[in-house]
């Protein structure tokens, strides 16, 4: 008789009611190619408000192949906590895990187990080899693209194509080998995909790439936050870089306290062009003289930096005050910051005039220098005043 061996399969969900039994039935129907491996699956849910872990909970009553257990909040702690479930509970030969959302075609189970018969003791489902398919927004693609390349580039190997994506099989030897330490699975982000990988590759996993299709989701809504997990990749890989290089700052810690300021950051240089080019064309095509000129830019500039800021860097903050007491509160400390920019630029005007600077055939006019000496001081001005006065937080009773 053939010695069957057991897979399980574990789907980590938040909010995947519409897609979760689908996922379940297709993963099960890969069983016909998959040799002497049997499946199981294992949920684990951190405890999501549409009712996934009750609809999971009445599946896994009716098919003894099907668990499901309850877990805190983050892809990570779903992760790490359903592998250590597994090993404890299920006594499985391999552990493997997918997205539940249906965007992977379960078509890579059988191939990630071949790769575990090969010899293999990790295999990583990949959009990059050949036959893998990634059918994501250009956006998505591109985040996709830049993140695993700064990973290749700072952690690598290189020869890895695919970090980010979650598909990968593993024997549970290589799993009690990680040393978890080296990974942030607790974080709420998820940074635990290349930061568990790189742990793998430090315990020595003996890896390969196979191929995997990765389509856009059918039901439901997405949990990744694409600039939170590029700069989680970012910031992750030059740490490990940095400590590579014998530089022992913690920049990943650091770096998670300054996400704020980052975005801050990008939504005031995204103001800053707009600025500009409303600067510029005020002077070119309405002749006003600089200082007026930049009073018509920075209004425009103002409101543009309000609702992104609003909407997105301060997204999480909750406040006192509604948003039009917000924007009347912005409107005041961007009038400072207005004034600071104004005083400058008159100031240098006043100083430097009308004039050009020559760089061999590029005539570059004084007004463009006035313009971004107003940058740093006018910055350090916005971000204090808005972090702690327009979206203070209010504490928790
Ligand atoms: N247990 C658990 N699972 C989570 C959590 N956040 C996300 N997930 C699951 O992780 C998987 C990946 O999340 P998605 O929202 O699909 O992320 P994505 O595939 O990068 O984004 P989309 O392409 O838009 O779907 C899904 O199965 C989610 O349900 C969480 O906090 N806890
Ligand atoms: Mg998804």
């Amino acid at each position: 008789m053939k010695i069957m061996k057991k897979a399980v399969v574990l789907l980590p969900t938040y909010n995947e009611k519409d897609n979760i039994e689908k996922f379940i039935n297709e993963v099960f129907a890969e069983e016909k190619h998959t040799l002497d491996w049997k499946l199981e699956v294992l949920v684990s849910d951190s405890n999501s408000p549409d009712g996934t872990l009750e609809l999971v909970k009445s599946l896994a009553k009716k098919n003894p192949k099907i668990h499901v257990i309850e877990v805190g909040p983050g892809l990570g702690v779903g992760i790490i906590e359903g592998h250590r479930y597994s090993l404890t509970h299920l006594k499985p030969d391999a552990l493997i895990q997918l997205d539940a959302d249906g965007q992977v075609d379960s078509n890579v189970v059988p191939k990630m187990l071949k790769a575990l018969d090969q010899g293999y003791n990790l295999a990583i489902g990949s959009r990059f080899v050949e036959g893998g398919k990634n059918k994501l927004s250009l956006m998505r693609k591109l985040f996709s693209y830049g993140a695993s390349l700064v990973y290749r580039v700072c952690v690598g190997p290189y020869s890895i194509k695919e970090v980010t994506n979650s598909a990968r099989a593993f024997t549970p030897e290589l799993f009690q080998r990680i040393d978890l330490n080296l990974v942030p699975w607790r974080e709420k982000s998820f940074i635990i995909q290349p930061a568990f990988l790189h742990a793998a590759v430090v315990a020595g996993a003996k890896y390969k790439e196979v191929p995997l299709v990765f389509k856009n989701r059918a039901e439901g809504y997405s949990k990744n936050k694409v600039f939170n997990y590029t700069y989680d990749v970012f910031t992750y890989s030059f740490d490990v870089l940095l400590h590579r290089l014998g530089l022992n700052i913690p920049f990943w810690k650091m770096t998670r306290k300054a996400k704020t300021l980052v975005k801050f950051g990008l939504v005031g240089f995204a103001g800053t062009l707009i600025d500009f080019i409303f600067y510029k064309l005020f002077i070119k095509l309405f002749g006003f003289p600089p200082p007026t000129a930049k009073i018509f830019s920075t209004e425009i500039a103002i409101v543009n930096n309000f609702l992104l800021n609003n909407f997105w860097t301060f997204k999480y903050r909750r406040t006192s005050t509604n948003i039009w007491q917000k924007l009347g509160i912005f409107n005041l400390v961007s009038l400072g910051g207005l004034i600071i920019a104004v005083g400058i630029v008159k100031l240098l005007y006043n100083i430097y005039g009308n004039g050009f600077v020559e760089i061999g055939s590029l005539k570059l006019a004084y007004n463009n220098f006035f313009f971004f000496a107003t940058i740093p001081p006018v910055l350090i001005w916005n971000f204090t005043m808005n972090h702690f006065i327009t979206w203070k937080n209010q504490k928790e009773d």
